[in-house]
């Protein structure tokens, strides 16, 4: 059997970009997200291109219950997970502290932070019984630094930082490796949900240089996990050319 990537948040932006750069390689998928259709027109887009098994599960990653029993119901030639891309995740509203929603926070700390370790927690056994699997976590350049409005994203995806740290030294001894991706800008439908639906302020977000795209990601992630067994990339942060950490940006005239 062919190898076996797990990717949540594989409905859109990194995860989709992600899945085809897997299929093309021959891996086969279990992609994940909460629109099921979407997930149906990804599996037979790349099926037609590519001879690989797809298993699509919709699911909100903020369900542990639903989690813990889709993962304890995996038919059995779906359990051999060789890597992991916990990328599903959102950042919703970006308001200063004082003005924003107490319901954005708690669905980005949900899905970013909780929906995380509830995937994880489910998946690890699995890889823990075959001695070794790759976990690769979505992080942020919002996780290695606060910015004006960022607040509770900035904690969330600074909770992923962590948390990716903890487990490379806990998971150390199973042999399985932690890998932490920390993007800056990416265009995708990111901005869209972040502004709610508001199309102009999420184009905004993009304009005056160049932002990365969903497929440069897949491409470092595929590097990432395609390095020998006894090579571990922990951390990685990856920018723009025209970007250089949160707040610098070398804009077009
Ligand atoms: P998209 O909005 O394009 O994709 C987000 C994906 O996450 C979708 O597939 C969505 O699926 C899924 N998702 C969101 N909430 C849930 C949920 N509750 N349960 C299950 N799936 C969920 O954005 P990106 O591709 O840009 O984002 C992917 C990851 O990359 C996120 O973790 C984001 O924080 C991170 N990131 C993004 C950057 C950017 O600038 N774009 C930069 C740095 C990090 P569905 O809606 O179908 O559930
Ligand atoms: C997404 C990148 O800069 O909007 O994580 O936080 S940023």
């Amino acid at each position: 059997m062919n190898k076996i990537v797990l990717i949540t948040g594989a409905t859109s932006g990194i995860g989709e970009a992600c899945a085809k750069k897997f299929a093309v390689a021959g891996y086969n998928l279990i992609i994940t997200g909460r629109r099921f259709e979407r997930l149906l027109e990804i599996k037979a887009n790349i099926e037609t291109n590519c001879p690989v098994n797809i298993l699509p599960l919709h699911f909100d990653v903020q369900d542990r219950k639903v989690v813990e029993n889709i993962f304890a119901n995996l038919a059995t030639e779906w359990k051999q997970i060789n890597i992991l891309i916990n990328n599903a995740g959102l950042a919703a509203g970006r308001d200063f502290f004082e003005d924003a929603d107490i319901d954005d926070w708690e669905t980005m700390l949900n899905t970013n932070v909780h929906g995380l370790l509830y995937v994880s927690k489910a998946v690890v056994p699995l890889m823990i019984a075959q001695k070794k699997g790759h976990i690769i976590n979505m992080g942020s350049i919002a996780g290695k630094e606060v910015y004006e409005k960022g607040n509770v994203y900035c904690a969330s995806k600074f909770a992923v930082d962590a948390i990716s740290k903890a487990m490379r030294i806990d998971l150390l001894k199973h042999n399985i490796k932690v890998t932490g991706i920390h993007p800056g800008a990416v265009e995708t439908e990111f901005a869209v949900v972040r502004f709610k639906g508001d199309k102009d302020k999420a184009a905004a977000t993009y304009e005056g240089y160049t932002a990365l795209t969903a497929n440069d990601i897949a491409d470092t992630i595929f590097y990432c996990a395609q390095l020998p067994e006894h090579v571990c990339i922990n951390d990685l942060v990856i920018t723009s050319t025209q970007q250089a950490g949160a707040y610098y940006f070398h804009k077009n005239n």
